[in-house]
């Protein structure tokens, strides 16, 4: 498999209500952050993560960890559904050990930027987009390439794999109020990921 892919519609209404139910007992573990860039500049986006290891980004860099940089505790379990849509599009012998979760309020964006800080880029990155619907941006492994936009609308599942692995790829903004989904609106990404070495 290769490239970028993306499973429109992959997660039916009954998959999206169940994985927002996971999700808000994954709040509660591992409360939502601010992340903020190594340059000092808060996301716009609010974070947590499950697995094994987190994304967090501070002062001293982009990191995986195994701890939530405010809580000290260990990030709570991928639930099963993300292993399942993982072994079956991704990789079926070995599992992530990393899901970031980013949560897009009223204004939120992502920059252009590449998923480099995991060990090994033979694995490919997982996504899934619930609520309100994106406009995703996504170039060649160059920056300041040509990109094209893709929506991404809730129960979406996206892959960049392969010659994709590294591309540079963004959320330029959310449509508010496309979906229902999330109660107070807004939208949220799941991220799935192999951060580890072997
Ligand atoms: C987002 N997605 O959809 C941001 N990264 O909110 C990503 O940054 C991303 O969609 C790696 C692979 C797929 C992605
Ligand atoms: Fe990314």
């Amino acid at each position: 498999m290769n490239g970028f892919q993306l499973l429109p519609g992959r997660l039916d209404s009954e998959a999206q209500n169940d994985l927002v139910a996971e999700l808000d007992k994954i709040f509660m573990a591992a409360p939502l952050f601010t992340p903020i860039t190594p340059g000092g500049q808060p996301f716009s986006v609010r974070m947590t993560n499950c697995g094994s290891l987190g994304w967090v980004s501070d002062r001293a860099g982009y990191r995986y960890q195994a701890h939530h940089p405010v809580t000290g505790k260990t990030w709570p379990p991928i639930p099963s559904a993300l292993l399942d849509l993982w072994a079956e599009h991704v990789d079926a012998q070995v599992p992530p050990d990393a899901c970031l979760i980013n949560l897009y309020g009223q204004g939120a964006r992502m920059g252009l930027h590449q998923d480099r800080d995991e060990a090994d880029f033979g694995f490919g990155v997982l996504s899934v987009s619930l609520g309100d619907t994106a406009v995703f941006r996504i170039g060649g492994t160059v920056r300041g390439g040509k990109t094209r936009s893709v929506r991404l609308s809730s129960g979406d599942v996206c892959i960049l794999a392969g010659e994709d692995r590294l591309a540079f790829h963004g959320i330029d903004r959310v449509i508010s109020g496309s979906s229902q989904l999330i109660s107070g609106g807004g939208r949220i990404n799941l991220t799935l990921r192999k951060a580890g070495p072997p």
